[in-house]
């Protein structure tokens, strides 16, 4: 976009930059799917959050542009799941929507955070946010592993060319990717185990991402294959984009395995 990357007029007096840790932090959430959160309720609780679940604070300038906006990849049709092909036309879809983004945080549509200590923001390091999942029993369960929620600046994603896109069905793309970030000299960071908890939405095992059973040799390879594929490779078809108050929905043809 054109627009200036502030958001105070000209008659404003000129904002402060943002708090390095914001106010109002409560720490340990109650996270329960007891009784189901209706969109009208998340809408009524943040009355400031903007069309596609943007927001801006409004007392203060913001230190980083966070796709301060989320956007839902949706895989069009009944091929095989390629979660990390999605991710990456996150970011590109994002970086359409607003040039100025330099941070994006990639999620699993199943994660809800457990503690809002875990900012979302980005780090000097490639950040892995999902350390402890219920269903790992709030442990990591390797010291490698990079999957549920993590965050890249746009710098950071670059310089690993993105993400993976041909990796086909469940297990080892997230694996590629801390590949990639350790063969391009960079480290994980991570929050503290105690706040960077997650509760995983109960669901039936989904169909179209039985486990990939060429993941073994594929991690094996990152370093031959990151050059050629990645986002500088990344193919695909928008179907539909569709603006809702909360959050961009986005689907998209990404194709089939080979
Ligand atoms: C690993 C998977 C990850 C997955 C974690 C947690 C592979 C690659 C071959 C070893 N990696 O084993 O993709 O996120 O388990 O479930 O399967």
């Amino acid at each position: 976009s054109t627009k200036p990357s502030t958001n105070q007029s000209a008659t404003e007096k000129p904002l402060q930059p943002c708090q390095e840790t914001p106010p109002g932090l409560v720490g340990r959430l109650l996270i329960e799917f007891s009784s189901p959160m209706s969109m009208e309720r998340v809408q009524r609780e943040n009355p400031d959050v903007r069309q596609g679940g943007k927001y801006t604070p409004p007392d203060c300038l913001p230190r980083q542009k966070v796709a301060y906006g989320i956007y839902i990849i949706n895989q069009f049709g009944e091929d095989t799941f390629n979660r990390a092909k999605l991710l990456n036309v996150g970011f590109m879809e994002a970086l359409k929507d607003d040039e100025e983004y330099d941070c994006f945080i990639f999620s699993d549509v199943d994660l809800i955070p457990m503690d809002d200590r875990n900012l979302y923001r980005c780090y000097e390091q490639p950040r892995h946010f999902a350390v402890g999942m219920d269903k790992f029993g709030f442990r990591l369960p390797y010291a490698g592993y990079f999957g549920g929620v993590s965050g890249l600046s746009k710098s950071q994603f670059l310089k690993i060319n993105g993400f993976p896109n041909e990796y086909w069905g469940w297990g080892g793309e997230d694996d590629d990717i801390f590949n990639r970030i350790s063969l391009n000299g960079m480290k994980v960071s991570r929050p503290d185990i105690r706040i960077g908890r997650y509760r995983m939405i109960k669901h039936e095992r989904d169909k179209h991402n039985e486990p990939n059973p060429q993941r073994f040799t594929k991690i094996q390879n990152t370093k031959m294959t990151m050059k050629r594929d990645g986002i500088s490779s990344l193919q695909y078809r928008l179907v539909e984009i569709s603006r809702q108050p909360m959050y961009t929905n986005i689907t998209v043809e990404i194709g089939r395995p080979p």
